[in-house]
């Protein structure tokens, strides 16, 4: 499916592709650096509008599970604001493994925009926490500047990918996940399988297209 990207409206949304995220780090995705050269050629030739997103953590964050007493990674628990999966501890403010990737041509992205920051609420999602109803003032931001659709790029797919897509669904944005540059935790789940599964099966019923970065053009 060819497509034309607008250089005013059209924006490239690049999701936590930073050192813990990719393979050797706290939470690596398997495969995870081979979407970096596809981000790195769409910010160069295809998009003129960029943002990126980084997660960041206090130590004492409330999704570490090494902050739960006996509980460990992958374990699900509930919060007064629903379940949370529990995750080794990772981008941690200020550490090596929170750094966006080196490898990323980060000089285009036009906002950094941090999240996960508050200690009791995780954050998935760019726009809004996992209460869902913080918002990081992003809905704003994007409006402000004119933006009528995303292009979806990083780590996870299942996870922080596809909340904001969601997100970006219902503020009305239209959304885009481009296949080749991002790649899910696949965490194993009964009805689908995998949350890769999940995440995939809910998106395309809201209405989130799936293309890959062939089919976009100038
Ligand atoms: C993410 C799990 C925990 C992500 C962040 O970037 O998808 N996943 N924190
Ligand atoms: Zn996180």
């Amino acid at each position: 499916m060819k497509m034309h990207i607008n250089q005013q409206t059209d924006i490239l949304a690049v999701i936590d592709v930073q050192n813990d995220f990719l393979p050797g780090g706290a939470l690596g995705v398997k495969d995870g650096d081979h979407i970096i050269p596809v981000i790195n050629h769409l910010l160069t030739h295809r998009f003129q509008r960029s943002f990126a997103t980084q997660d960041w953590h206090p130590k004492n964050h409330i999704s570490f599970a090494e902050n739960h007493l006996g509980a460990k990674p992958y374990d699900e628990i509930e919060l007064p604001y629903g379940q949370q999966t529990l995750w080794p501890a990772h981008a941690v403010q200020n550490t090596f493994g929170a750094e966006l990737s080196s490898k990323l041509q980060q000089q285009y992205f036009q906002m950094i925009l941090r999240k996960g920051w508050h200690q009791h609420i995780d954050s998935y999602s760019a726009f809004y926490e996992n209460d869902q109803m913080t918002s990081t003032g992003l809905v704003g931001w994007l409006q402000n500047i004119g933006i009528k659709r995303i292009f979806y790029t990083g780590l996870a797919e299942d996870f922080c990918v596809a909340y904001s897509a969601q997100d970006a669904v219902k503020a009305g944005f239209q959304t885009y996940i481009i296949q080749d540059a991002t790649k899910p935790v696949a965490l194993p789940m009964k009805k689908y399988e995998t949350t890769a599964n999940k995440a995939r099966h809910e998106l395309q019923e809201l209405g989130v297209i799936y293309l890959t970065s062939n089919d976009i053009i100038v």
